[in-house]
């Protein structure tokens, strides 16, 4: 039984091994010509988003020391960005000035669905935020999203499940 086989022998997709042509690493300046926006404009709105508007996220971003790890699958044969999702990291005064994670803005392009690659992309930002010292990471999905999220691990807390938000 060759499919066997494979589960047994083949190692599971890794940050370090995403599959044939795929790679996982962070956002970079290039990424605005690789398709980065209109890969989050699959998300929600994107937005009338330059290169300029970009490049000036991006560096403020970058300006905000150990704060906003934005992570990205590129398709090396051609050259785009197919999925994403960000790690934010808070900081704060409760727990001896603990570090919260927060999983923000998680998206794999339309037909790159079914490869397992936003299990991959999710997996790779809690050990991130597990190496970054993070207590706890928390997510607001549709809900739609809530199966997929709990077979990552993750609960709705009893007594502690409201996600709620004001629009401005
Ligand atoms: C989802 C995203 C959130 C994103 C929001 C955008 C995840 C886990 N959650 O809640 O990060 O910012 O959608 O929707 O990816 P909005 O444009 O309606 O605020």
């Amino acid at each position: 039984d060759f499919g066997k086989a494979r589960t047994k022998f083949e190692p599971k997709i890794s940050a370090a091994q995403p599959g044939a042509g795929l790679l996982v690493r962070p956002l970079s300046s290039d990424d605005y010509d690789k398709g980065f926006i209109q890969l989050l404009s699959q998300l929600t709105k994107g937005g009338d988003v330059s290169r300029q508007d970009f490049l000036d996220r991006f560096a403020s971003m970058k300006r905000c020391a150990n704060t906003y790890y934005v992570t990205v699958i590129e398709d090396t044969h051609l050259g785009r960005v197919i999925g994403s999702a960000t790690l934010v990291v808070e900081q704060k005064f409760i727990r001896n000035c603990a570090l919260r994670g927060k999983l923000e803005d998680v998206v794999v392009n339309d037909s790159y669905r079914g490869k397992q690659l936003g299990k991959l992309i999710i997996s790779t930002i809690s050990l991130l935020a597990e190496e970054l010292g993070c207590y706890k990471i928390s997510l607001d999905c549709k809900d739609q999203l809530v199966p997929f999220y709990t077979s990552l691990g993750y609960l709705r807390e009893e007594g502690n499940a409201n996600s709620m938000t004001i629009r401005l």
